[in-house]
């Protein structure tokens, strides 16, 4: 067995649900799927998907507690959703609570909720594995999931363009970053295809 693997099931359970932490599992197994297929390397695979959601559970206050008042998280976060803080932070307690993490690790957990420009390939890889992941059961998943076989690229802009739609639907705001990705690939796409 991954010994790393082993390592870093032990280090997160304590901090996830069973459920979450079976959903950790799942991502990072599909990571894998989709690194087979676009490339990266397994181990700063293997650690970006056991450590995406470490702060998932953490008090609304300590994430608020960290973004305010580290030089390096974005501040406008604090006027969004408490969803999307758990990857920024999760890389400012892990830094403390783990160790040092290499830079595609570190941004491949701060992006994976949100998306951003410019995103890596093992940003798009964790993005996107969270996700299509198997129990996910969003409408237009098994879309993504079949474009997935093709196209990282593709993949993460129909995911963006999903929940784009989704929060909209539901009224409610969508933090900046998530449209520079989608626009990103989007132009990407027009000048490919345009
Ligand atoms: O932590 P997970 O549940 O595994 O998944 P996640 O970190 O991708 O969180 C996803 C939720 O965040 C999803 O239900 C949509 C919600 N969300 C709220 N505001 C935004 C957002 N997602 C994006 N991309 N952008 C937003 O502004
Ligand atoms: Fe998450
Ligand atoms: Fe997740």
């Amino acid at each position: 067995m991954n010994t790393n693997r082993e390592v870093l099931k032990e280090f997160v359970r304590p901090h996830l649900t069973e459920e979450r932490f079976r959903h950790t599992i799942r991502v990072t197994d599909t990571a894998h799927q989709l690194s087979g297929r676009f490339g990266g390397d397994s181990d700063k695979i293997e650690e970006a998907g056991m450590l995406h959601d470490y702060a998932k559970f953490r008090p609304k206050e300590e994430m608020a507690r960290w973004i305010s008042g580290s030089v390096e998280l974005p501040k406008d976060l604090l006027d969004y959703s408490p969803v999307l803080w758990h990857g920024p932070v999760a890389v400012k307690m892990l830094e403390k609570e783990w160790g040092p993490l290499q830079p595609e690790v570190r941004t491949a957990i701060a992006s994976h909720t949100t998306g951003k420009a410019h995103m890596s390939l093992y940003d798009k890889i964790i993005f996107l594995a969270d996700y299509i992941e198997p129990a996910r059961a969003f409408p237009g998943v098994e879309e993504v999931r079949e474009i997935a076989e093709e196209s990282l690229d593709r993949a993460c802009l129909a995911a963006l363009t999903n929940t784009i739609g989704f929060l909209m639907k539901k009224k409610q705001t969508v933090y900046p970053d998530t449209f520079h990705a989608y626009n990103e690939l989007q132009r990407k796409q027009e000048e490919h295809y345009g």
